[in-house]
């Protein structure tokens, strides 16, 4: 519509969401600037997605502040007009307990999830106030229910999420709008990533569970973008059908 922002920076397309996102939105008419660190990737989504009038890729690592300066800095005047952020870029490292984990894993999730995600927010917030812009996170489940293995994934997760919130809280007066996304159990290289590249852990994990696809996910986020601009979705929480609760555990000595 006349009312849909016009440009839309998406990090972490080069795959799996934000990849998703990138392809939704494009098709929704929208242009897009495409993050991430695999030129081959972004090259295939310009391609894919009708050129460079469309996509404007940006190869770099979201935790290296000065690559992200310098790749903001070099986008064209057709690109410069950001409206909507979608913060996707991230990982998970490991799912072992808290005691058998490397703070090298650790520190990369934090680095990625929080501190790249907040640097990009904070070197694209003008631009965001003055277009009355939107900033869509992708935080996850894990952000609001504890599991075995989540420790410091998690923790970036609820970090994401109650960032988005105060965001919100100070962007209000400005018609800014900040939705956080938490989705559950989705299929993706997220898995990859986070196992090594084990492949039999993958199969394991989404055997016989139809779990959520990265198209579920664009859905989602060019439903929040495309609500009119009074309206703001503050969190919503996403799950395939197979995936629910467990009851709490109780260690018997
Ligand atoms: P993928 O592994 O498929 O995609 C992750 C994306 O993040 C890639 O495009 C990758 O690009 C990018 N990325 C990772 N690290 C960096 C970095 N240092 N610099 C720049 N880009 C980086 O995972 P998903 O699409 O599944 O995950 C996307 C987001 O959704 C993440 O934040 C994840 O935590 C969250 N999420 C995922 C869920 C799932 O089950 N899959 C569920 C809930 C939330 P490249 O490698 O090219 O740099
Ligand atoms: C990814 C979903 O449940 O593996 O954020 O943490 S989960």
């Amino acid at each position: 519509s006349n009312l849909a922002p016009q440009i839309a920076l998406v990090t972490g397309a080069t795959s799996g969401f934000g990849d998703a996102i990138a392809r939704r939105l494009a098709a929704e008419g929208w242009r897009i600037v495409a993050t991430g660190r695999r030129w081959d990737r972004l090259d295939a989504l310009v391609e894919a997605l009708g050129g460079p009038a469309v996509v404007h890729p940006l190869c770099f690592d979201i935790r290296d502040e000065e690559a992200t300066r310098a790749a903001l800095a070099s986008l064209p005047a057709e690109f410069a007009g950001i409206s909507v952020l979608v913060n996707n870029a991230g990982l998970a490292l490991g799912t072992g307990a808290a005691q058998d984990c490397g703070l090298e894993q650790w520190r990369a999730m934090i680095d990625t999830n929080v501190t790249g995600l907040v640097t990009i927010t904070r070197l694209l917030l003008d631009r965001l106030i003055a277009r009355r812009g939107l900033i869509v996170n992708l935080a996850s489940i894990a952000s609001n229910w504890p599991y075995p293995g989540g420790n410091v994934y998690a923790g970036t997760k609820a970090f994401v999420k109650q960032f988005s919130l105060g965001l919100r809280s100070d962007l209000s007066a400005q018609g800014v709008r900040v939705t956080s996304i938490e989705p559950g159990l989705s299929e993706s290289e997220f898995t990859l990533v986070r196992t090594g590249g084990d492949k039999a852990a993958y199969d394991a994990l989404y055997a016989g569970a139809d779990p959520l696809q990265p198209e579920d996910i664009a859905e989602t986020v060019r439903w929040v973008v495309s609500l009119p601009p009074h309206v703001n979705i503050n969190s919503v929480e996403v799950m395939p059908v197979s995936q629910s609760w467990a009851p709490f555990r109780i260690h018997r000595q």
